[in-house]
């Protein structure tokens, strides 16, 4: 049996993706800024993709959703875009940040701090959540932009998004939230919202690969990315990518409707998951279930390494990580139990499984069983495990 559990890294292409993008290979290839019926064989179905994408999110029409390869582009595009808008003219000099960002973020932050920019890392509590009093103490008259992500990519953790944004709206602050792991699981209302910039990717929402965009609220302004042409307003030139902006369309339509109908049956399999594997002694889960996204868990099992049980898993056909696959060729810790402080016997011992609407219970009921002997196995041959207290709680 094959098991795909990291979903949070990419998703498979959902096949009504695949049949709507298909035409716009071979059959109505034309770019759509020509001046013939080649370009306007694609014009009704480009603009239903983007309106798909508005309504996915709520967007008004006066707001711009720019297309993109991908969010990191859109993540790296508002930080710099900012550093040039209101750091380097002298107005403002900092930015802050969760320190459980995606390396987007993080190094785009790091870069800044290269530049001068001062930039604040919020820390993340034990659950590994962030607190709003945290972000408040550390807002000053400076501050250009906060970037806090909706949902942490490794824990499932959700942070406080309306909140924050009211808060920065009131000091004047610009607010930008990375919402890849937030799209087909949490509802999106823009227009309820006071978030100024928002960015995801289409493949982590059962979309294609190269294709994601950058939300910005009416009346907002970031500099051109790529100058070179009148695609989206100027902000972005470069030919548009119409199969993958249809993919995207369709895929936002799908996961949206999947909220109500899915998500539920996703919840249900990951609690199962969890359930079940934490009946195994000395295992701990981070971030309590009613804070995180309902297809994600990142669990660790004292005296366990990651990079074992990932390879235990991959040899019994199931897909898991123990981190970031962006940067799964370092062995670092996680890097979000680094930051929840955990305990350095723990840190190397994190597993993420996140599920999709395409997960099945007898794929949950075969990883419960590849799960407990590939813990009974790495214990057995653990030089540690047999020394560490036996404290067994369920949450850390
Ligand atoms: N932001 C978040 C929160 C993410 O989870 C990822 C990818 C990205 C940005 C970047 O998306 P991309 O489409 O530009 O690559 N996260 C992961 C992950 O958790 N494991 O592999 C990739």
């Amino acid at each position: 049996m094959r098991v795909y559990l990291d979903n949070n890294a990419t998703t498979i292409v959902d096949p009504q993706v695949k049949n709507a993008m298909d035409p716009f290979f071979s059959q109505y290839y034309g770019n759509p800024n020509s001046l013939h019926s080649f370009a306007s064989d694609t014009h009704i179905d480009l603009n239903t993709g983007l309106e798909k994408i508005y309504a996915g999110i709520h967007a008004s029409k006066e707001d711009s959703i720019v297309i993109t390869s991908c969010a990191t582009e859109s993540n790296n595009w508002v930080i710099k875009s900012i550093y040039f808008e209101y750091i380097l003219s002298g107005r403002k000099d900092h930015i802050i940040v969760s320190e459980v960002e995606h390396p987007s973020i993080i190094a785009t932050a790091k870069f800044m701090e290269s530049l001068g920019v001062k930039v604040t890392y919020l820390p993340i509590n034990s659950e590994g959540l962030i607190t709003l009093q945290d972000l408040k103490n550390s807002i000053t008259e400076k501050t250009a932009l906060v970037s806090i992500m909706w949902a942490n990519n490794e824990t499932g953790a959700i942070f406080p998004v309306e909140e924050i944004g009211a808060y920065c709206k009131q000091k004047g602050v610009l607010f930008h939230t990375d919402a890849v792991q937030a799209i087909g699981k949490i509802k999106i209302n823009m227009q309820a919202l006071d978030i100024d910039y928002l960015t995801f990717s289409a493949h982590k929402f059962h979309g294609p690969k190269g294709v994601g965009a950058l939300f910005m609220k009416k009346g907002k302004e970031l500099i051109p990315l790529l100058h070179g042409g009148e695609h989206m307003g100027g902000l972005r030139s470069g030919t548009l990518n119409v199969p993958g902006i249809i993919g995207m369309g369709k895929a936002m339509e799908l996961a949206v409707d999947a909220i109500d109908f899915d998500m539920p049956d996703v919840k249900e399999l990951r609690d199962h998951l969890e359930d079940e594997l934490l009946k195994i002694a000395d295992t701990f889960v981070v971030t309590p279930r009613e804070h995180r996204t309902d297809n994600t868990m990142l669990i660790s099992f004292r005296g366990v390494e990651g990079e074992s049980m990932l390879w235990d898993l991959n040899k019994a056909g199931i897909g898991a990580s123990t981190g970031s696959a962006c940067a799964s060729e370092n062995l670092d810790s996680n890097p979000v139990m680094e930051a929840i402080g955990a305990e350095a016997d723990l840190a190397h011992t994190a597993i993420r499984f996140s599920l999709s609407r395409f997960t099945t219970k007898d794929e949950i009921d075969y990883t419960i069983g590849v799960v407990n002997e590939a813990v009974k196995r790495l214990r057995g041959i653990s030089s540690s495990y047999a020394y560490t207290p036996k404290n067994h709680k369920s949450e850390l």
